[in-house]
């Protein structure tokens, strides 16, 4: 404690005074680093001998897999993500709630999801370093649901537009990923690495909750916790360091091997992130991410859901393509890393009907040793 306490006094004092002095240590340390950022650890005064193990990023917190470990360096990780989503949108166009309630019985009107993420990475050699991940989850979601006697019984007009609204919700562990993270090109100005693993179904499909239809009503694709499917992995990242500008971007995609239980499957997904870090002071980086996210549809139909009840049920209503802005920041402390990122993502398109608006946002505790 007294040692992170010294530590945090010596980054502020740093932050505060040092800022150029921090410019000529960064640059005059580029000469021995391989696959890494330049990183305050290398400094003198915060030297330890491990330090050579570990690797501290400067990508957003919500990128993974951006960095090698040296060999035999360790890091774990703790998430926190918070996602809402609310809002309805039908192919590129937002819809109402009560347009939307004259095609379908029920509809979502908001969400909320809740991730503990854990992560370990473990530098297998100073080219290959090995990372697992797993997440518990909660969601939470509004829905709304149409009322078609109530004119009848009531002989109100007001009760007729006055969709009845109920509130479900799942927790549990998610699915987990095993990654391997390969080195191609490592200068002190640019890296370049690939990674490929394996997506394990963790996470259970089995989710249901009561509604106003039935006391165990199966939850929609949205609400479960995991893909029930083994799914392969790949990507490549890439990252130049300028001075204390990094630019990096990863393209990934994530694709299910083949149908699960219950006869489907959720659809590819390619992502591509795109960040710009700037490092303010030795301690604190700043980010700004921009995101493109491409969702196919599931193939196959969970026998269990009736797709003309609601658009959550429906396995052509899952893919879309939306664009994602986030901003960050990351402190270091010696070997902890503490980082939070807001983010908002828009739907370029969807398909079928689906929640539209996104925001998230991550914190995130990270240790290196
Ligand atoms: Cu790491």
């Amino acid at each position: 404690m007294k040692h992170i306490l010294k530590q945090t006094v010596f980054c502020v004092f740093v932050s505060l005074s040092f800022n150029n002095a921090v410019i000529a240590a960064n640059n005059s340390h580029q000469g021995h680093q391989h696959n890494n950022k330049p990183h305050h650890q290398h400094n003198k005064h915060q030297h330890m001998d491990h330090s050579q193990h570990s690797v501290v990023s400067q990508a957003p917190i919500s990128v993974m897999a951006d960095h090698l470990h040296h060999k035999d360096g360790w890091m774990f990780s703790y998430r926190y993500m918070d996602m809402k989503m609310s809002g309805l949108q039908q192919g590129k166009d937002d819809i109402s709630h009560s347009d939307a309630l004259q095609k379908y019985m029920m509809l979502p009107k908001n969400m909320q999801m809740k991730m503990h993420m854990f992560g370990l990475m473990y530098g297998w050699s100073d080219e290959v370093t090995l990372m697992l991940m797993t997440h518990y989850l909660s969601n939470d979601m509004d829905s709304v649901m149409r009322m078609n006697n109530s004119a009848q019984n009531h002989g109100h007009m007001a009760d007729m537009n006055m969709p009845m609204m109920f509130s479900t919700s799942s927790s549990g562990l998610g699915d987990s990923k095993a990654l391997v993270l390969v080195n191609l090109v490592g200068t002190a100005d640019y890296r370049i690495h690939y990674q490929f693993g394996l997506s394990l179904p963790t996470g259970d499909i089995d989710q249901t909750a009561q509604t106003p239809m039935h006391q165990h009503a199966m939850l929609g694709y949205p609400m479960q916790l995991g893909t029930g499917t083994y799914n392969v992995l790949g990507g490549v990242t890439g990252v130049w360091q300028y001075q204390q500008l990094q630019l990096g971007s990863q393209l990934n995609f994530d694709s299910p091997l083949s149908d699960n239980e219950q006869n489907y499957k959720p659809g590819r997904e390619w992502r591509w992130h795109n960040w710009a870090g700037y490092q303010i002071t030795q301690c604190l980086n700043m980010t700004l991410r921009l995101t493109w996210l491409d969702k196919a549809n599931y193939s196959g139909q969970d026998p269990r859901l009736n797709p003309m009840m609601m658009p959550t049920a429906d396995p052509s209503a899952r893919g879309f393509e939306q664009i994602d802005i986030g901003l960050g920041v990351n402190y270091q402390i010696g070997q902890h890393r503490l980082s939070a990122e807001w983010s908002e993502a828009s739907q370029l398109k969807v398909d079928g009907m689906q929640m539209a608006n996104r925001e998230q946002l991550v914190f995130a505790w990270q240790l290196s040793f």
